[in-house]
């Protein structure tokens, strides 16, 4: 029997008894893929079991308008073993109308009237599976070879395609990048100590160049065509899940499944999983993952239009050694000058608490504790912060000691290792225990209601998802992760700002308002250690300014979509760091650019003017993050771009980034940008403050230093006056609000926010007989025919006159 569905963008046959189904788009033969049956791995007292989808369905019906994610889906729901005695498989398919999507689920209903574990679901299988090897799903890969497993493959058009694949590590301060043939998965060297860090359990760690795994999404393509498949999950409320990549030209391999953790289900209970998502997609717009990032926020009620924060963070500068002092000290200085730097958010991080897990009890210095710092900073205007890890305690913590029944424990009672941090190993908190979740919220409570914090940063939360006997065995590992989430999200209110960090990623959409979506900043390019530098350079998650960059580089489209991105921390001092100036302004371009959250973590009252200087020009954060117009092609991107709108019209910035470790010539090409190649254009260079215009399709910016960047604004030369640039604002135009002009006159409006001064680049149709700001003269140079150069002092507004 062959069953055929299709809607106007999608195809989609199951092939019986085989099992085998396949999909490709509705209206051409390619991109097409061909995957084993469906199945679930799953055990009771007898043994393990595998269900395979190789046999006529009980029953079949279909629903024309079934509404998920991205709008209205042809659904297709196929029944197995309906009879009481068995486990009654539901798996319900969604053909999307308005793109080539299939959206599919599972439904498992325990009727054998014992309970039953669920294991694996293979979601799919395809390519050369014998290739690839997953301990647990050995099993079901040996069970599709010896069926058709010749037949299952992926066909991309073309002779010689060149795959790639977009890796998503598990959570906050994991690997995301696109890697090809010639790379492997970047795998931390240090093992069970770092490990529980990065790992999800049950995601394999493949060795072989080529060969990849991603959590939650991942994207399969060939750079040649530009045509890949998009897949991943809709939400990770019910189940993690991971996809396998194999971009070897001659046996392409995708497998993608959902970890059930062996979760108990009782007589007649049923288990749903996630909705995976599968996506052909068009990898050649700027965006091309939008669907699936739409479909994601949609369902998991993602608040949207939230602000990007801009704040103070004690974290890269104090450390552990934050004090009330330090805190003060800071509090007072952006108090005193809040009108040059209009901070929303002053944040305590790690440091206060005498022990991580008693976080109200303090270190000696925090001689009153942390109610006062948290009134100071709210009566100075400010919303306080603060930072905790609500699912680590200490070994020496209280309540590690006085409730070791909260600890989490392997099924041979030995407490579950989250990872070497802060030079020990602490423990994790079973979070499905009705005590711990009690205590959760008498912390979140506490630290919200009778304190008065209004942001939350809380940490290390991928801790409270680790493989381990858990009080509740009848919710999965995702389960228990997005049920503590959700019990703080209702602790602490929706008013209340929530950061997620070290945070599996798919769990806290439609939680939190800000999550980190990279590894530590710090204040030294490369990862270090107590003198170690060569032996962890290609440690991908260790604290490090690079580590941060790419990893904000590589997930900037979750930025709006799913929350907002914090890129991390920008750390802009002179003293006290190894960060070169490019790699500061790197640095700082990247934040600006991700349009994220924007952090400080400096030591205030020591900063230079030139370096508050370049904090603040990056106020208010842009309205969008950019796209990195070649996330595909490597895995460390260095075309960013962002379309910027306004009174002055429609312009680019362009980032473009040097990587390597010495100074390289970086290039503009046109085409990269879609840039007209036969108009002329005016570029500013933000840092360097140097106006050039320019015809040629490619412009060289020549030695640019090692991690240095080259910040630019790019607009089309027309014959009316423009604004080219300024050092006010990164967006170079966004704070012009009114701009008018007749007749050799040319009035604006200049909204600020804050006081600064700067200067401006102007073209106009000719040399300025007079120029104004706020009714005063002020000068001006002519830097080339046409473009005049002014020095502005802005408080909060400023009118600007020109006549010519
Ligand atoms: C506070 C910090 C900051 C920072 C967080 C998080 O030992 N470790 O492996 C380790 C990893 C990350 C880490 C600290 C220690 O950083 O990302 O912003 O809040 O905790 O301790």
């Amino acid at each position: 029997m062959n069953l055929q569905f299709g809607s106007q963008h999608i195809a989609f046959n199951v092939l019986l008894p085989s099992g085998i189904w396949e999909t490709r788009p509705a209206v051409r033969p390619f991109p097409w893929l061909k995957s084993a049956p469906l199945s679930l791995i799953w055990h009771d007292q007898r043994g393990r079991h595998i269900w395979l989808s190789d046999h006529d369905p009980d029953a079949i019906s279909e629903d024309p308008d079934f509404r998920i994610g991205n709008g209205s889906n042809h659904l297709i729901t196929m029944e197995w073993e309906r009879d009481p005695g068995s486990l009654h498989i539901k798996i319900e398919f969604a053909l999307s109308d308005r793109h080539p999507i299939l959206q599919w689920r599972f439904h498992v209903a325990n009727q054998t009237g014992n309970a039953v574990y669920l294991d694996w679901i293979p979601m799919l299988h395809t390519g050369s599976i014998g290739r690839t090897r997953h301990r647990t799903l050995e099993p079901y890969t040996s069970l599709c070879l010896q069926r058709d497993a010749g037949n299952l493959g992926l066909g991309f058009e073309g002779e010689s395609p060149e795959f790639a694949f977009y890796t998503n590590g598990w959570q906050s301060w994991n690997y995301a990048g696109t890697l090809d043939i010639n790379d492997a998965c970047p795998w931390s060297k240090f093992g069970p100590i770092n490990h529980p860090v990065r790992i999800n359990a049950g995601t394999p760690q493949p060795k072989m160049q080529g060969h990849f795994v991603s959590d939650f999404y991942g994207v399969f393509g060939d750079r040649m065509t530009r045509k890949g498949f998009i897949l991943g999950f809709l939400s990770q409320r019910q189940v993690f899940g991971t996809i396998e990549g194999l971009v070897d030209p001659v046996h392409p391999t995708l497998r993608m499944w959902a970890n059930l953790d062996g979760v108990s289900i009782e007589p007649d209970q049923t288990f749903i999983t996630d909705w995976a998502y599968l996506e052909i997609a068009d990898l050649t717009p700027a965006e091309p993952i939008s669907n699936f990032f739409e479909a994601v926020a949609i369902q998991n009620d993602v608040k949207r239009d939230q602000p990007s924060p801009v704040g103070w963070c004690s974290w890269y500068h104090a450390y552990e050694s934050v004090s009330e002092k330090w805190m003060m000290d800071n509090i007072n200085w952006g108090t005193a000058n809040r009108e040059r730097i209009p901070l929303d958010i002053i944040q305590l991080d790690d440091g206060y608490e005498n022990e991580v897990g008693d976080w109200f009890s303090w270190k000696e210095s925090f001689p009153d504790g942390i109610e006062p710092i948290c009134n100071t900073i709210r009566a100075a205007g400010f919303k306080p912060g603060i930072w905790i890890a609500p699912f680590i305690a200490k070994r020496r913590s209280e309540i590690a000691r006085d409730h070791p029944q909260w600890i989490l424990r392997n099924r041979f009672k030995f407490p579950v290792n989250p990872g070497f941090l802060w030079n020990t190993f602490p423990f994790a908190l079973d979070i499905t225990h009705p005590e711990v979740m009690e205590h959760l919220h008498w912390i979140i409570t506490k630290f919200v209601q009778e304190m008065g914090f209004e942001y939350l940063k809380l940490d290390f939360l991928y801790a409270g998802a680790l493989p381990g006997s858990r009080y509740d065995v009848s919710r999965t590992r995702a389960q228990s992760l997005y049920q503590a989430l959700q019990l703080m999200r209702d602790a602490a209110g929706e008013e209340t700002l929530l950061l997620g960090c070290g945070c599996p990623l798919g769990s806290g959409i439609g939680i939190f308002d800000v999550m980190r979506i990279g590894p530590d900043v710090a204040p030294r390019w490369k990862p270090y250690y107590k003198g170690i530098e060569r032996l962890l350079e290609t440690e991908q998650g260790f604290p490090s300014a690079r580590n941060a960059i790419l990893t904000t580089v590589n997930r900037l489209p979750m930025h709006k979509h799913w929350w907002v991105n914090d890129p991390d921390c920008l750390i802009v001092r002179s003293s006290d760091t190894h960060l070169s100036q490019a790699e500061v302004q790197t640095l700082a371009s990247v934040i600006a650019m991700s349009g994220g959250a924007l952090i400080l973590s400096d030591h205030l009252p020591s900063l230079s003017e030139e370096r508050v200087d370049w904090f603040v020009r990056l106020i208010p954060p842009l309205p969008q993050s950019a796209i990195a117009m070649d996330w595909f092609d490597t895995s460390h991107p260095s075309k960013l771009v962002v379309d910027l709108n306004g009174k002055v019209g429609s312009w680019k910035l362009i980032l473009l980034i040097n990587w390597a470790d010495e100074p390289t010539d970086l290039y503009l090409n046109f085409r990269d940008f879609d840039l007209d190649i036969s108009s002329h254009y005016h570029l500013f260079d933000f840092w360097n403050e140097r106006y050039q215009r320019s015809t040629a399709p490619e412009i060289q910016f020549k030695d640019i230093p090692a991690h240095g960047a080259c910040m630019l604004a790019v607009r089309e030369v027309s014959s009316d006056p423009q604004w080219v640039g300024d050092t006010l604002h990164i967006s170079q135009g966004l704070i012009v609000k009114e701009w008018q002009f007749e007749s050799g006159h040319l009035y604006a409006q200049l909204v600020l926010g804050r006081e600064s001064s700067g200067k401006a680049w102007i073209a106009l149709p000719q040399s300025p007989k007079s120029i104004k700001i706020d009714e005063k003269e002020i000068a001006w140079n002519d830097v080339v025919p046409g473009i005049c150069q002014v020095e502005l002092g802005v408080d909060q507004n400023a009118l600007l006159w020109i006549s010519w």
